[in-house]
């Protein structure tokens, strides 16, 4: 099927979607869905990285529910790297070793760190990470942070940018599964804003149960990027969606589906419109400040229901999705989901809105028809919009600025493109779109599903992350790229923002606890080779030097706690040592000039070797040792 016909079946359908349209059946039964097509190589950048040369761009890509964070090169949309966050990494050893698993779990309420003590020896298994986002100084990424949810255990996280390492993740009390997430983009990050999802009764400890339409409630959190602490939640009717935040400081908005506060698909989709909320943050700020909200679960909870100061409700039409602020500072984009229109604003007017000088539909400036499925929207600085459509497989370029000549009563064709995309696509991304300094060049489209784009690898099969180069006139396809369980959303950040280290610094923060107890045990942790007895508590201490350890054999009584602290004193690039000791379950990554722990009970009387997992010289398989675990005298 064409562009051009494509363009006349999506604008001509002017009914709003059932739910049936969104199901499986109707994806799989979309005819054009069954053709693959090849990519146009004619597009006007290369895409081609040559052997020695770097990508533009690096895309930091969400693993859903893989739990993780994936790096990945652009144009060559190559993955170079994981940072495990909510999973478990057998490679690194994150959730293995103290320094992760202190991260993991000492954020966590009380309730849930007894849960995953109980359950799973302290840290909780999986994630499901959907929307990574990087911290903003004036409009614009600042290379400090990376910031994601976590919607199955209701967390958030933060990636140090520095060594690529998750170093805070704290679970958000009161809240049901965290979805959408953003930082503000002004002044700088500042909040880290957060969207609960599920309504639930607050507190949620058993004393309510009933009654969703009195007692449930999602709620809206900020936290404080710099600490990493909650600074005050909203309470709000219905499920809170995807988020955005603007460009001048002082709204954030969230698309709010299940306005009918149901419980199920049929009662959840009831309504023709649902909202788009919008937070007055100065509003909000000076309610906390004033004393006007509840402490609940040691939260400042203030409310932002219906007829409060603090909110705004926007009708739009029909369980809304997709929430993307414009670079421009002026435009946000509500995508419709179930309608085949976005509900764009103008942020403009949301002061006179506050004021009560105009309702709530006088914020709208264009509800352009777009297509079936509209869900993410992206931006290239040069005024036009990129919707992903759902369930046409197709991303519409589109016209803001005709988009509201339209709405306006005039003759305006806003739509300028529709590429097919292979199939099925959810969030969209361009080349710092999200930010003031949107270039226009390249366009990730996440797409859900691969079908026959690939080697058929099984039942279960990867995602498809399409490549289109938006710089001309027309998108191109320009490449397929498959991925495992599952980009949700992507970031991409121009090269020169992200600025990581070779090695890590000798004084960083990340071994705090360790340097403590070799001070007091006399060690120090560049030159150590030495087991420290305390009871039955014993700290080996080693470095390591391709290709030794520098202990090659250490004793230990069964049932002893045993802590094992390496540090890699090499001083060279991409030198990195593991540390793995055979039977015991145990790993972890040290990379040059870094410590890392590991505690564990010698449960196993005999010799068990340790050696180091990371390829790293010629004698790397000569790079080990052995504990010897002498038995308990029966
Ligand atoms: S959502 S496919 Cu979790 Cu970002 Cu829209
Ligand atoms: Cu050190 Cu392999």
């Amino acid at each position: 099927m064409t562009d051009d016909n494509r363009i006349k079946t999506g604008v001509s359908r002017r009914t709003l979607l059932g739910t049936a349209a969104l199901s499986g059946a109707a994806v799989v039964g979309a005819s054009h869905l069954t053709r693959v097509q090849a990519a146009d190589k004619s597009g006007a950048q290369s895409t081609e990285v040559h052997p020695g040369d770097l990508d533009d761009y690096y895309a930091f890509n969400s693993g859903g529910h893989s739990g993780e964070v994936r790096i990945l090169g652009l144009p060559s949309m190559r993955e170079l790297m994981r940072i495990p966050v909510f999973n478990i990494c057998s490679a690194t050893g994150w959730g293995l070793t103290n320094e992760s698993r202190k991260i993991m779990t000492e954020g966590l309420t009380p309730e849930t760190r007894k849960f995953a003590l109980d359950h799973f020896g302290g840290v909780l298994p999986n994630g499901d990470a959907h929307h990574p986002h990087m911290s903003f100084t004036d409009g614009t990424y600042d290379g400090r942070y990376i910031f994601i949810n976590d919607k199955a255990n209701t967390r958030v996280a933060r990636i140090r940018c520095d060594v690529m390492k998750t170093d805070k993740i704290i679970e958000i009390p009161n809240a049901s599964a965290i979805h959408g997430l953003r930082p503000q983009r002004y002044p700088r990050t500042g909040y880290v804003f957060a969207n609960g999802e599920h309504i639930v009764p607050i507190p949620n400890d058993g004393t309510v149960m009933d009654d969703p339409q009195k007692n449930f409630w999602a709620v809206f959190t900020a936290i404080d990027g710099d600490t990493m602490e909650i600074a005050w939640q909203v309470r709000v009717d219905g499920n809170l969606d995807n988020m955005d935040a603007d460009y001048q400081g002082k709204y954030a908005f969230s698309t709010c589906y299940n306005s009918e506060k149901g419980l199920n698909l049929g009662e959840m989709t009831a309504n023709e419109q649902d909202w788009a909320v919008v937070f007055n943050l100065k509003r909000i700020e000076q309610a906390i400040a004033d004393g006007d909200y509840q402490e609940i679960n040691g939260v400042k909870v203030v409310d932002g229901t219906h007829g409060s100061e603090l909110t705004r409700y926007i009708p739009v039409p029909n369980s809304p999705h997709g929430c993307n602020a414009a670079p421009d500072g002026i435009h946000v984009v509500f995508n419709g989901k179930l309608s085949p229109t976005v509900t764009v604003i103008d942020v403009r007017k949301l002061d006179d809105l506050f004021d009560g000088k105009i309702k709530e539909r006088d914020v709208v400036v264009a509800e352009p028809e777009l297509g079936l499925g509209p869900l993410h929207t992206a931006f290239d600085g040069r005024g036009n919009a990129y919707t992903t459509l759902f369930i046409d497989s197709q991303i519409v370029k589109w016209s803001l600025e005709k988009a509201r000549q339209a709405y306006a009563g005039q003759d305006a064709e806003y739509i300028a493109q529709k590429l097919d995309v292979h199939y099925q696509p959810g969030h969209n991304h361009t080349t710092m779109g999200e930010t003031r300094e949107a270039d226009g060049k390249w366009l990730v489209s996440l797409n859900k599903f691969s079908k026959d784009r690939f080697l058929n690898v099984g039942p279960l099969k990867p995602e498809n992350d399409q490549l289109i180069d938006i710089s001309g006139d027309k998108m191109k396809l320009v490449h397929d790229g498959p991925s495992f369980a599952e980009p949700h959303d992507m970031l991409l950040v121009r090269a020169d923002v992200v600025r990581p280290k070779n090695a890590w610094d000798r004084d960083d923060p990340w071994w705090d606890d360790v340097r403590k107890q070799a001070e007091a045990d006399g060690v120090t942790l560049e030159s150590a080779a030495e087991v420290i007895r305390d009871g039955n508590k014993v700290r080996v201490y080693m470095t390591s030097v391709a290709p030794v350890f520098s202990l090659n054999r250490f004793e230990v009584d069964e049932g002893d706690e045993v802590t094992v602290v390496v540090t890699n004193v090499e001083q060279i690039e991409d030198l990195t040592h593991g540390f793995t000791l055979s039977g015991y379950g145990l790993a972890m990554e040290v990379s040059p000039q870094q410590t890392s722990s590991i505690t564990f009970t010698a449960s196993r009387p005999g010799v068990h070797w340790y050696y180091c997992q990371w390829f790293c010289h010629a004698l790397h398989m000569e790079m080990s040792g052995q504990m010897y675990v002498k038995p308990k005298k029966a």
